[in-house]
């Protein structure tokens, strides 16, 4: 199996990150795409927000998965394959797997390797009965699913963490379109998405009182910094965080509070003061939305599951 560890990938990654921030510094308006939040200080502070107070999306999934686990299951059928994108610590998951009627195998994809290795053991020491088949890679790219020991009689993508959120609408719907043939002809999908709310609630989750996802968003630039040679003063911007009604989605920016002059690998980049840089967006749907978008990918709405205040929604697709 490939790692990511190997001194060409980190180079590759490395550039790939380069060549992103200096096309989106020179875009007008300029912009970076969120998954270059997640250096280990930036995944350290993402941890930090899903246990605030504010940040109600990973709690209520869990609850959600805590009580309808069963049906879950039930749904997914015996000896499901479960393949988990962009698994991280699989914190969630270990609910859907100790309630899975014999399941085939586990499979967590992540990008970092060490995480992925590292959570992995630990799973396999707690969920003795299940075989863990990492894989490291970027899930975007597409990658191969290894064979289990137990024949599967049926494979299930478990997306999980409103991570489709941060996906435009036309890359969701391509996402989604490309999980279809990793689960192959019978298989199920499975979809975690944070639903539309008050405005208040949404825009609180995105700029909490200790000033966490501040900070998250901040740790950009220093980011930059550190891997780019970049000169960015991160107390010379300020987190902005508000959502669009129109468009269904919370954006985080970065905005300048001065006007000046901030340079990347050599490259000079103008700020005016009040400019902004769109750091993330993380749309919010609807049963019905979420239910259209999977049905445009080539799926079937089989059944959600929501919490008593219908904040997020656990979405169920067959083929
Ligand atoms: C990872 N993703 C689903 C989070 C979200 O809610 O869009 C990222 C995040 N950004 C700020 N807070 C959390």
């Amino acid at each position: 199996m490939a790692t990511m560890s190997t001194p060409r990938r980190v180079e590759a990654g490395a550039s790939a990150f380069l060549a992103d921030v200096l096309a989106g510094l020179s875009a007008t308006p300029k912009a970076i795409a969120a998954k270059y939040f997640y250096d280990a200080n930036g995944s350290a502070l993402f941890d930090r927000i899903c246990t605030l107070p504010e940040y109600y999306p990973t709690r209520t999934e869990r609850a959600i998965l805590e009580a309808h686990a069963g049906e879950m299951a039930a749904a997914l059928g015996a000896r499901a394959l479960l393949i988990e994108p962009g698994a991280g610590s699989s914190e969630k998951t270990r609910v859907l797997l100790r309630a899975l009627e014999e399941p085939a195998a586990y499979v967590p994809v992540d990008i970092s390797a060490e995480h992925l290795e590292h959570s992995a053991q630990a799973l396999r020491a707690e969920l003795p009965h299940i075989e863990v088949l990492p894989v490291a890679a970027d899930f975007t790219a597409g990658f191969a699913v290894p064979r289990p020991q137990r024949q599967p009689l049926r494979r299930a993508v478990f997306f999980p963490g409103s991570t489709l959120g941060n996906f435009e609408p036309d890359a969701a719907r391509r996402l989604l379109a490309g999980f279809r043939p990793l689960a192959g002809r019978d298989g199920r999908l499975l979809l975690g998405v944070d639903l539309q709310k008050d405005i208040d609630v949404l825009e609180r989750a995105y700029d909490d009182a200790q000033g966490v996802t501040a900070q998250f968003n901040l740790n950009l630039l220093v980011r930059i910094n550190r891997e780019l040679g970049g000169n960015f003063d991160p107390a010379a911007f300020r987190h902005v965080a508000f959502y669009d009604r129109e468009r269904g989605r919370i954006e985080m920016h970065l905005e300048s509070r001065s006007d000046q002059v901030v340079s990347v690998a050599g490259r000079r980049f103008c700020f005016r003061a009040g400019e902004r840089l769109h750091t993330e967006s993380s749309y919010k749907y609807t049963p019905d939305s979420i239910a259209a978008l999977g049905t445009a990918a080539g799926w079937r709405p089989l059944r959600q599951w929501t919490d008593d205040r219908g904040w997020f929604a656990l979405a169920l697709f067959a083929p």
